[in-house]
């Protein structure tokens, strides 16, 4: 994408995916929009119908051979997606017939879209912020109902809006400093000093707890990824087939079964988890097996959650508590598998791993259980919060938000070390900027680059 989008030109791209399908979607945005409508459908005339579809024969301006025939609809600017003009030409789908009418609106004087360049222009002409953007693309991204709830606030402005009042709370306390000094010294100040600190402290602790959703809402995203650990013939490959409904992991009752890991998605209650099977931990002088193994502790490494997985009735080995004192506790979680081999309610020896769960694979006990914890830790923070509440889902907005509280505090910090109120006001004008950089007020083109480069062509 160029450095400054060129938006005196005239853009085309097909929105819909590309492969079998009834119809599709080609999108045209740009000043030129309605010349391309009269060259490539010049049944329609010279002044197209506003806001309505019209079936239209659809040629090629320069050889005039018929290519489809599809609805077409112009929507001027500036009540469009993209607040240019803009027209959408739904044909047949396919491969082919898409493309041909693609060519056909270049040949008219349109340059091909880049991904994201539609909603960028809508950005860039004020129909969106920058949040509401990157909602869009969770909306077409997203495979969980918990991420589809928390885009479709986002699109509504709900974090937008959040994060706009965080801003107007810091600015009116920067406000009340600017009153207070225009005062002479010898009155008593009109704004006690202590009320504008606890205006500050007010604003502090609501970043803090909108920022606190920022872990579990990250994790909507790519979904928390789960990690199935234990010696082998713990039942790791049985709990993950189990948990998925399916046979995809090979079980035998020879150790060493698994080799690859193997990765499945699951969605408890419309959250998002990424199940992966691992190879058992054992020493090994077999060189796959030990491949395998060294593959199961890089995921380990990256596990947002580790199952560990011990069969029930057996105390643990010293290796196995030595394993589990290296994970954390609040994103491990000590199944002892098997339980239907052991009798009814024996239980192993648990090592201070909070929430050991007894399951059995085939008889499915524990595993509802087991499913209640999983989602109790990865998303614990957030599954309380109303579907409306506000979540921050990226690492943009959790940086820009960490960078507002900091400079929130370093206000309090500064005032508290006897730092002039005026002086320590410095620090809110730099938290204010940062809320603005992540509604998108102020921003630069290497964020636009990449908050659009993710999109794909024609959205
Ligand atoms: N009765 C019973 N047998 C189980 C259960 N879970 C696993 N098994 C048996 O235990 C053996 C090992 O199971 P797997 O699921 O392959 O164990 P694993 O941990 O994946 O083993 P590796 O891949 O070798 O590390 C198999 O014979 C399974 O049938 C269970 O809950 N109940
Ligand atoms: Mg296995």
């Amino acid at each position: 994408m160029s450095a400054s989008p060129l938006r005196d030109d005239t853009i085309a791209g097909i929105a819909t995916a590309q492969g079998r399908g009834a119809v599709a979607l080609l999108r045209v945005t740009g000043p030129g929009a309605r010349d391309v409508l009269r060259r490539v459908a010049p049944g329609l005339g010279d002044a197209p119908a506003v806001r309505v579809q019209r079936l239209a024969a659809l040629r090629h301006p320069e050889t005039g051979e018929l290519l489809d025939r599809g609805l077409v609809s112009f929507f001027p600017a500036p009540g469009s997606y993209t607040g240019e003009d803009t027209v959408e030409i739904a044909t047949h789908g396919g491969v082919l017939t898409p493309q041909l009418v693609l060519d056909a609106l270049l040949a008219a004087g349109c340059r091909p879209a880049e991904p994201g360049e539609f909603t960028r222009r809508a950005y860039l002409n004020g129909k969106l912020d920058l949040l509401q953007a990157e909602a869009v693309l969770d909306l077409i991204d997203g495979r969980s109902r918990a991420l589809h709830r928390a885009s479709i606030h986002q699109m509504e402005r709900g974090l937008s809006r959040r994060v706009e009042e965080l801003r107007e709370a810091i600015i009116g306390a920067e406000a009340l400093i600017v009153y207070s000094i225009d005062f002479p010294e010898e009155d008593e100040p009109p704004v006690p000093p202590a009320r504008i600190r606890a205006a500050v402290e007010d604003v502090l602790a609501r970043i803090t707890r909108l920022l606190a959703t920022a872990p579990e809402g990250e994790l909507l995203r790519e979904g928390a990824l789960t990690v199935l650990a234990g010696r082998p013939n713990s039942g790791k490959s049985s709990l993950f087939n189990a948990l998925l409904g399916t046979e995809r992991a090979i079980v035998t009752e020879v150790p060493g079964t698994t080799r690859d890991a193997l990765e499945g998605t699951l969605t408890l209650d419309g959250y998002p988890f990424r199940l992966v099977d691992t190879a058992g931990l054992r020493e090994t002088s077999d060189p796959v097996e030990g491949i395998g193994i060294e593959v199961a502790r890089r995921y380990l490494a990256a596990a947002d959650l580790v199952l560990f997985c011990a069969e029930a009735g057996r105390a643990l080995e010293p290796e196995e508590v030595a394993f589990l004192d290296g994970l954390d506790p609040a994103r491990t979680v000590l199944v002892r598998t098997q339980a239907d081999r052991m009798g009814n309610g024996v239980r192993g020896t648990g090592n201070g791993v909070p929430g050991e769960v007894l399951v059995s694979a085939p008889e499915g006990t524990g595993l509802g259980e087991l499913r209640e914890a999983l989602l109790r830790r990865a998303f614990g923070g957030i599954l309380g919060e109303p579907g409306e509440a506000p979540l921050v889902t990226r690492e943009r907005h959790a940086r820009a938000l960490r960078a507002a509280r900091d400079e929130v505090q370093g206000f309090l910090d500064a005032q508290a070390n006897g730092v002039p109120m005026e002086y320590a006001a410095t620090h809110l004008q730099t938290a204010a900027a940062a809320l603005e950089d992540l509604v998108g007020a102020v921003t630069v083109d290497d964020v636009l680059a990449r908050v659009f480069g993710d999109f794909c062509v024609g959205k």
